[in-house]
């Protein structure tokens, strides 16, 4: 289910097709890679582009894309070019300036590739990648071009969010279909089941819930919550920063992929971390995922299943108008009620109060609804790798 089904406009290796380079410095976590690394493939797979992607930690790397080799300066995976970069001054073994330059979340680009971006015949189209905010601002700024002090160069500011006038979100051209595929088939579902967790597909009545967050103290209520409930709740527990509080809460040292653990009404399977699309399918076997950061709250909307975000927690809780901004988005169709208590969970979810189970369950039937509209509604911005490819295209003309 990983490959696009869709032609390219152009094969990759015509000599006319956009050549694109994709700068990423890997702060923590996953979300920078993996939104560079999707958009990587979303270029080269369904826009014919050449794509190359120069990041600097390819141990995280290689945890959302295992065939990645480590230790190779130069490999290509999927139909990109993957570069090690391995100091901020460093561009290649030999320098090449593409057509299309990705500077992802202001990572800053190798000074001799600034200079030679200058003195290529054609200027290239350079974009500053922005992080998703779902805030009313990023409209305005999306696309503003910012000319560099020093050289006949221009930068442009290129926006991702969920509103008109924004960049969109990235979406892959085959997802709805590999998800229709994936939900329209139980024989697909048992063995992913029995694949993943060793165990057989729950009952009809449990709720299925993934969580992927980072440490969150609120998940020691929740946990007691679900062992007390009235209906089985099972629990997929992708390894990671949670991993130590569910280990915790069943007396065990660790949580690792494979362990289970049942209290109550609970159960849990830890899994491993897989590669990008069967993360994918974790989202679509469950009834509500908890996510975080970037990219994976990202995929939970295109899953159009309920779901609570964990956000990227910053100084002076300059995160907070974010969350809040991303539920005046989503929620804004919502019965009153069912409003209120999606806001309570995810701001207790991220440190403000106790999340109630009982109150968020009763309305999983309105959420439900919502995320497949949402969902609908967040596909008429339009998919980010289109969008940008749409604007380069129109400067390189
Ligand atoms: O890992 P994140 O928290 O990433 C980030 C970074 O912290 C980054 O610095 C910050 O700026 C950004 O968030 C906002 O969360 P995110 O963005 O969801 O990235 C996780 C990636 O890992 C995503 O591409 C999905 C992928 N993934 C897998 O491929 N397999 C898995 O099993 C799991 C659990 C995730």
């Amino acid at each position: 289910m990983s490959s696009a089904t869709s032609q390219p406009e152009q094969a990759a290796d015509t000599p006319s097709a956009i050549a694109c380079d994709i700068f990423c410095a890997v702060i923590d976590n996953f979300g920078d890679i993996g939104v560079c690394w999707r958009l990587a493939r979303q270029l080269a797979s369904e826009h014919g582009w050449q794509v190359r992607v120069f990041v600097d930690d390819l141990h995280a790397f290689q945890k959302l894309c295992p065939s990645l080799t480590l230790g190779h300066a130069r490999q290509t995976v999927d139909g990109v070019v993957v570069e090690h970069w391995h100091e901020p001054a460093h561009a290649g073994d030999t320098l090449e300036v593409a057509d299309v330059v990705i500077e992802a979340f202001g990572c800053e680009l190798p000074p001799i590739y600034i200079a030679a971006m200058a003195a290529r015949e054609r200027t290239p189209v350079w974009f500053n990648l922005e992080y998703l905010s779902a805030e009313d601002w990023v409209a305005d700024f999306h696309l503003r071009p910012s000319p560099h002090p020093r050289y006949p160069l221009t930068k442009t500011f290129f926006f991702p969010g969920l509103g008109p006038g924004t960049g969109g979100v990235l979406k892959e051209r085959h997802l709805d279909g590999a998800r229709a595929d994936f939900e329209a088939s139980p024989s697909t579902r048992e063995a992913w089941w029995r694949q993943t967790t060793g165990h057989a597909p729950p009952p009809a009545g449990a709720t299925v819930v993934s969580l992927f967050s980072y440490e969150n103290p609120a998940v020691d209520s929740l946990l007691e919550q679900w062992r007390d409930s009235a209906e089985p709740v099972v629990l997929l527990v992708p390894e990671g920063r949670i991993s130590g509080s569910v280990a915790r809460f069943f007396d065990l040292p660790a949580f690792g992929a494979g362990s289970h653990a049942a209290r109550g009404n609970l159960s849990a399977h830890a899994l491993a971390f897989t590669d990008q699309p069967g993360y994918d399918t974790l989202l679509w076997a469950s009834d509500l995922n908890f996510v975080r950061g970037e990219d994976s709250f990202v995929r939970a909307q295109w899953a159009a299943k309920p779901f609570v975000w964990h956000i990227y927690p910053q100084a002076d809780d300059a995160h907070l108008p974010k969350l809040d901004a991303a539920l005046a988005h989503y929620a804004r169709t919502l019965p009153a009620d069912a409003r209120d208590a999606l806001a309570r969970f995810w701001r207790a979810w991220n440190g403000m109060g106790r999340p109630d189970w009982t109150e968020f369950q009763r309305h999983l039937p309105a959420l439900r609804q919502r995320a497949a509209a949402w969902a609908r509604e967040l596909a008429q911005v339009g998919d980010l790798a289109g969008n940008l490819a749409l604007f380069a295209k129109s400067q390189l003309k």
